[in-house]
């Protein structure tokens, strides 16, 4: 039996990992933080209690700082394959941690890789980066593809853009199997909720149930390549199971902008949206409304406005992907559409919205968590 070890197994690419390689047959360890709450949610439908004969999912706690840790748990567990899942993930927030993001972005990868070498496993675990096309930045051509110049904009995309050349370094050096995938953003229903298309879907869901009156967002303009993460971390293992290790670039090949995803979103609620004014007094009005599933809503209701304070100090504008060499050397193709996705996310987000409206109706009303980012 293969087994795995899994960084940021709690994360949205971590539990769709976990479920396809136990699916798989893999014995598969992960490695969660401490915190002071659950934060297990992801995971939890894969659980299986370690006291039960036939187990095959393990969690052990552990953080990327902490390289001890590291070398301890990749000596227990011997794995075959090491996927370094794990990171400070919002390009937001790394402007505000940059130090922080570094440590964990940047110099977790080399823990993961120094770990595997100090022990003596280099010919015997291979290893996968989840590098990002963050790594683009400013880009210098559309498509990007494997070819294509790095030129990072953010903290995060600066340490991620380390993680990336140490992985090619150690292959290099020490004829390690470590790979990157290059991966342009993928969202899911399990989509952290501060990230652009998951604040969308979340939010709209939350004002057609009428518990928030609006949405505050940055750029609109910026243009994704958003695929579906159940589809990506199919590729993250394929990447693993070919003769020689390489990087790839794991994207759909097609580009839209916040603007559109909004409004597409609202379509599946079925809101009709207009947009009105520019720039940082750009809003978005309900035209009209079909079915049920806005009950809170009327025609003229502004239900998205611009704050500056989403902008960000450097932004990159454009990604579009180009995973030609994918789809050639491994066979991946993504299987989920744009539309089918943003479906699936606000039919999700609709569910959790009706169940707070129901417990508000009955007093038990819970805020609807945080603003951010
Ligand atoms: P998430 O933010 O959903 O998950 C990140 C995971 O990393 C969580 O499990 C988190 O734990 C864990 N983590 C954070 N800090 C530490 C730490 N100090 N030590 C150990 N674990 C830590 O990210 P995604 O699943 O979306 O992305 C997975 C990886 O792929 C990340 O490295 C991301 O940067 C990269 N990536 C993502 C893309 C995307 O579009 N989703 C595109 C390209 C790359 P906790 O749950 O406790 O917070
Ligand atoms: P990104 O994803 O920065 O591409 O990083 P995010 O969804 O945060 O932003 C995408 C684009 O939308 C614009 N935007 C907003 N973003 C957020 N979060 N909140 C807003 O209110 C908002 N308004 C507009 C952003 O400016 C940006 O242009 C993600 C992460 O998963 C990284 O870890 C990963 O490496 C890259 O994708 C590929």
């Amino acid at each position: 039996m293969k087994k795995a070890l899994i960084t940021g197994v709690t994360g949205q690419d971590g539990s769709y990992l976990a479920e396809f390689l136990l699916e798989k047959g893999y014995e598969v360890h992960g490695i969660k933080r401490r915190a002071s709450s659950f934060n297990t949610q992801r995971v939890d439908h894969i659980f299986q209690d370690p006291h039960e004969a036939g187990a095959r999912f393990f969690l052990h706690y552990g953080d990327l700082t902490d390289t001890s840790n590291l070398t301890r748990i990749m000596a227990e567990v011997r794995p075959d394959e090491v996927y370094n899942l794990g990171a400070q993930s919002h390009v937001a927030v790394s402007f505000e941690a940059p130090e922080y993001t570094a440590d964990v972005d940047a110099l977790g990868a080399l823990r993961l890789l120094e770990a595997i070498r100090f022990l003596g496993l280099e010919k015997a675990t291979r290893y996968y980066q989840a590098s990002t096309s963050e790594l683009y930045g400013l880009v210098r051509e559309s498509p990007q593809t494997e070819r294509t110049p790095f030129h990072p904009r953010s903290p995060y995309a600066v340490a991620k853009l380390y993680a990336y050349w140490i992985a090619v370094n150690y292959r290099e050096a020490y004829g390690m199997f470590a790979c990157n995938g290059i991966l342009f953003n993928h969202e899911s229903p399990r989509r952290g909720e501060t990230f652009v298309t998951r604040k969308i879907t979340r939010g709209l869901a939350n004002i057609a149930q009428g518990l928030e009156r609006c949405l505050y967002m940055g750029n609109l303009d910026a243009l994704r390549d958003w695929g579906h993460a159940r589809d990506y971390v199919r590729m993250q293992w394929l990447m693993l199971q070919c003769d020689a290790p390489d990087d790839y670039v794991v994207a759909t090949g097609e580009q839209h902008s916040v603007r559109q995803f909004l409004i597409w979103a609202a379509a599946e609620l079925g809101l009709e949206l207009e947009f009105r004014g520019t720039g940082v007094d750009e809003v978005a009005a309900v035209v009209s409304v079909t079915g049920d599933r806005a009950p809170a809503v009327r025609p003229g209701d502004v239900v998205m406005r611009v704050d500056p304070k989403y902008f960000r100090p450097a932004e990159v504008a454009t990604l579009l992907g180009d995973a030609s060499k994918a789809h050639q050397r491994l066979g991946w193709r993504p299987e989920t559409g744009l539309r089918e996705m943003i479906a699936e996310m606000v039919a999700t987000d609709l569910t959790l919205a009706r169940g707070h409206a129901l417990l508000a109706r009955h007093g038990m009303a819970r805020p609807v968590a945080g603003e951010g980012q």
